[in-house]
């Protein structure tokens, strides 16, 4: 993860994209789709769209989750798995595309946003690499996250535990190491899009689904796993219980409503909203009752992190997300995450518009 500076004053230049509508005249307004007549591309399935109640305001919620607001999004294809390394390989070989994990760090270029005088990092911080989940051998304090992510040179998306692992035998698995440009440089190459975090979330959720988890009210119904996440002490000891320590095969779990699979666990998955703590309180703004296609503010602000690069909102969950650190296995959870980094547990899927 690399921290630039940016001018304070971009972060007043923000505005919320938020389509004010009236609930009553959405209502009336609602046209009767064939969806019998719709055919999805291959290897995507068919959103019809819908009102729903985008974010959560419940006790077991973070802030940024809330407040709840009534979005209504319109219908869309997504991709039922995550992208996968055999589907990330093919628009490699036809493109020669080069993930912003392989390339080396440019000094000349981001120290221009740096403050004047700001010495230059050792040359092994310059190099091509990613950030890699390599846990401790014993419990350590679960507010440095540095115990468990390092920077690895040479790690990236055919190197997913550094340099000397592989992806080989793991063609089904969600590519990793992705950042946000590497999402959008495929999607353009594949005809489609990222969603944005209102799509993301409908999708999920299975239209107006309010449960805390898509699948009902309880993380493991009657003891049964239906998403890869972290069982045991996190982060050292990982029980697997789910079957899976890092990322699983695509589908290794039932599919949602919508027939979507890992949409929550696995890898967490970028939209394409920049990320502010308190986007929904804004469309609420000005008496809105009802958001259309909502797309997020036009520029980020992490409180937490005022001087990081931009972020785009992260969505789902992953691998690494447990009870006792970070329970965002639920689909209205949502993660900030800097455009330029790649970890391993972080990837994608895109959406298509229905023309
Ligand atoms: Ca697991
Ligand atoms: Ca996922």
């Amino acid at each position: 993860m690399k921290y630039y500076f940016i001018p304070l004053a971009l972060l007043s230049l923000f505005l919320l994209n938020c389509k004010n509508n009236n609930a009553e005249t959405v209502e009336t307004n609602e046209t009767a789709v064939n969806t019998n007549s719709i055919i999805a591309p291959k290897g995507m399935v068919y959103i019809s769209g819908g009102t729903f109640t985008m974010g959560s305001s419940e006790e077991y919620a973070e802030k940024d989750e809330g407040p709840e607001v009534l979005v209504k999004v319109d219908s869309f294809f997504m991709d039922e798995t995550e992208v996968t390394n055999a589907q990330f390989k093919a628009f490699v070989d036809e493109t020669g595309y080069i993930t912003v994990s392989e390339r080396p760090v440019d000094w000349n270029q981001i120290k221009k946003d740096l403050p004047e005088g700001t010495p230059k990092p050792h040359d092994s911080l310059l190099q091509p690499g990613s950030l890699v989940f390599s846990p401790p051998p014993h419990a350590v304090n679960l507010n440095d996250y540095s115990q468990w992510w390092l920077w690895v040179n040479g790690a990236d998306w055919k190197h997913p535990q550094g340099p000397n692992s592989n992806i080989e035998g793991k063609d089904n698995h969600p590519v990793v190491h992705i950042a946000y440009e590497d999402a959008e440089a495929y999607a353009k190459w594949a005809g489609k899009r990222l969603p944005t975090e209102a799509e993301w979330e409908f999708a999920s959720r299975g239209s107006d689904n309010r449960n805390q988890f898509v699948w009902g009210k309880e993380l493991t119904p009657q003891g049964t796993y239906l998403a890869n996440f972290f069982q045991g002490d996190f982060p050292h000891k990982n029980t697997q219980k789910d079957g899976f320590e890092t990322s699983a095969p695509v589908k290794s779990y039932t599919e949602n409503i919508f027939g979507l699979y890992d949409m929550i666990g696995n890898v967490w998955e970028w939209t394409s909203d920049w990320y502010r703590p308190d986007t929904k309180k804004m469309y609420l703004a000005n008496g809105t009752k009802l958001c259309y296609n909502p797309t997020g503010p036009e520029s980020s602000y992490d409180p937490n992190d005022p001087y990081s690069t931009q972020k785009r909102v992260i969505k789902g969950g992953s691998f690494l997300c447990s009870e006792q650190y970070c329970s965002n296995y639920r689909s209205t959870s949502r993660m900030a995450t800097s455009t330029d980094s790649g970890q391993n547990h972080l990837g994608f899927r895109c959406v298509k518009d229905i023309e």
